[in-house]
């Protein structure tokens, strides 16, 4: 089956040869050198960075492309407004235009992949066909591919069919694709993140959160993180937050002073796939096996765990180089860009060195926190998950809701300001429900109600919270000092879920008296405190009737329950 498919894509795509790739030690050392030679690949300091690239994308192929992105399913109705959509038929004739031919000239890499631990029954497999040698680097360290995956294809007879082409990374020939009742993905004209690692966003969230509906668990843009109490307990926590708003830091955050004998384990920082448990619990894998993370803003001070595993084995793209070629971006407080993310010589009046989504890619095992949890078959029992967003007012530090329907709510109802991760305006607020929006791959109507029902499936649901670390002061200053002191906030909710923490009632969920976050050791004046977790109440009304109109806009398919529980709020505040 996998075989007559490659022959089909091979008689359409027209390559010179096809190769199949094993994931050995030898054939990215061959890979490599290929890129190097032909300028895809440049060499970083091998003194300070031993075994790491930098790629320099096209100009105008730097982030995902979410109006290029289409969900086609057969109905239009379920792709929903969330997406866009496109007739199956229609868009397949459309790709195949596209494909004739393409690889000519190049060859074809094969390459079987498995999101998950290659024995895990929670783990799902797919086979990324691609002419980009820099893909098939990206993915060998992003997912578990090669030899192993393919022999757990052969034993499933099942796996998620991606193509893509490089194309001529011409914007007006650029399409992202996905098959959701085919288990098929296209991606034609972009060699970039989620638009080209087809593992990632559109399969192990688009594809896969379709397939999760239909089996009863559920594909999420969440952390996995693991936080250890001085007592050696250890609670799971995942978090979803939209792109570019800190889910690779707080996995990977390191407790300040006063926290001593609490221990972080990374599992995961960007998709979790949860499935209910026969416990009544919800388990969590994560189906990747590497980070690629946001450079810019990465630091010794903010993030010391990523700087540690970014000095060996690591591809960077599109960040700015230092006279001794080492990587550089902004944020880093030593060094200086002689060369910018285009290969020019930097001219701060020219714009920043890195690309503000500029990215390194690296193996999950070469964190500091690294556990070898995350190849745990059965995955991780989850006690917490948290939402969270960029929002500048409002929404406060942290909030816990009443239960599930509630918490499911806070999900539905989140918003961000927009980030670079994706093309487009950047810092304008959207509701972006669950951190999905870019990313779910049917009805969010659908997927609202999937959530209830897999809440309701549950004996022992996590807890559900809110954070936002991002408030900022009239001077436009965070408020709050995020990053490493995202702990205080960590160790209140993991003692709310251990039913040991104080909170007070309010009417938009539960949130802790200024007795209940520790905030010894650092300048947040309870005043401050009192900013970050203030409920305004008119303001929160003309918020909810936003969020009102916002579901309301998705018809018939919303579940009553959110405007039940919504008007619930509603009336709450109003009593205040
Ligand atoms: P994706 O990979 O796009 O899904 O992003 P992510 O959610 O993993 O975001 P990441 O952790 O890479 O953070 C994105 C940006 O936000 C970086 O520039 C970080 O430095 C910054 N950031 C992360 N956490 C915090 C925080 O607690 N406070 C503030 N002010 N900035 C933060
Ligand atoms: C995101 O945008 O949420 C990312 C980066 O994690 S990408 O893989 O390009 O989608
Ligand atoms: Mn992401």
């Amino acid at each position: 089956m996998l075989k007559d498919w490659v022959e089909r894509v091979a008689a359409l795509t027209e390559p010179d040869r096809i190769h199949w790739c094993t994931g050995e030690e030898a054939e990215n050392d061959a890979l490599v050198e290929l890129m190097l030679d032909n300028g895809t690949f440049v060499s970083l300091n091998p003194g300070t960075h031993p075994k790491c690239y930098l790629h320099r994308s096209d100009p105008e192929d730097v982030a995902r492309v979410e109006h290029l992105t289409f969900v086609c399913t057969t109905e239009r109705e379920d792709a929903g407004p969330n997406n866009n959509w496109m007739d199956p038929e229609e868009a397949e004739e459309k790709m195949r235009g596209l494909f004739e031919g393409c690889m000519r000239g190049r060859t074809m890499y094969v390459i079987p992949y498995c999101m998950g631990p290659i024995d895990s029954p929670l783990s799902r497999c797919g086979v990324e066909i691609t002419d980009s040698p820099y893909v098939v680097a990206n993915m060998r360290i992003m997912t578990r591919m090669g030899s192993e995956a393919l022999a757990r294809i052969e034993r499933d007879g099942t796996f998620v069919r991606g193509m893509h082409s490089t194309g001529e990374l011409d914007p007006e020939r650029r399409f992202i694709m996905h098959f959701p009742e085919k288990l098929l993905i296209q991606s034609y004209g972009s060699g970039y993140g989620g638009n080209a690692l087809l593992g990632k966003k559109c399969h192990a969230l688009r594809i896969a959160s379709h397939q999760a509906r239909t089996e009863g668990w559920l594909a999420e843009h969440m952390l996995i993180m693991g936080v250890e109490n001085p007592q050696g307990e250890v609670f799971y926590v995942a978090g979803a937050f939209p792109s570019a708003c800190g889910k690779t830091n707080l996995a990977m955050i390191i407790p300040p002073e006063g926290y001593e004998g609490w221990k972080i384990h990374t599992l995961g920082d960007d998709i979790c796939w949860l499935h209910p448990g026969e416990d009544g619990r919800l388990w969590a894998i994560n189906p990747e096996a590497g980070f690629f993370g946001v450079a810019p803003g990465t630091s010794a001070e903010t993030n010391p765990n990523a700087l540690a595993m970014l000095s060996h084995d690591a591809i960077f793209t599109n960040v700015g180089e230092t006279a001794d070629h080492q990587p550089w971006w902004e944020g880093l407080p030593d060094g200086e860009p002689v060369l910018d993310w285009k290969g020019n010589p930097y001219d701060p009046a020219q714009g920043p060195a890195a690309h503000p989504n500029s990215r390194f890619t690296v193996a999950l095992k070469y964190v500091p926190t690294y556990t070898g949890e995350c190849e745990a078959p059965q995955g991780v029992p989850i006690s917490a998950i948290v939402f969270g967003g960029r929002r500048e007012r409002l929404v406060p530090l942290i909030m816990e809701s009443e239960s599930w329907q509630h918490g499911v709510l806070m999900g539905s109802a989140m918003a961000s300001e927009t980030t670079a991760a994706a093309t487009g305006a950047v810092g304008v607020v959207r509701r972006d429900p669950m951190a999905m929006k870019p990313f779910c791959g049917y009805n969010y109507a659908d997927y609202f109600r999937h959530w209830l029902e897999i809440g309701e499936s549950l004996d022992d649901p996590p807890a559900i919270f809110h954070v936002n670390w991002f408030r900022k002061d009239a001077d436009g200053k965070f408020m709050w000092p995020g990053f490493g002191e995202n702990m205080r906030v960590l160790e209140w909710i993991v003692n709310r879920a251990l039913g040991k923490a104080g909170y007070k009632d309010t009417p938009i969920g539960r949130m802790p008296t200024r007795h209940d976050v520790n905030l010894e050791g650092i300048k947040v004046s309870l005043e401050t405190m009192g900013e970050l977790m203030a409920v305004d109440r008119e303001a929160w009304q003309q918020e909810l009737s936003e969020i009102r109109e916002y579901l309301e806009s998705y018809g018939d398919r919303l579940p009553q329950e959110l405007i039940t529980e919504l008007e619930r709020v509603n009336t709450a505040l109003s009593d205040a």
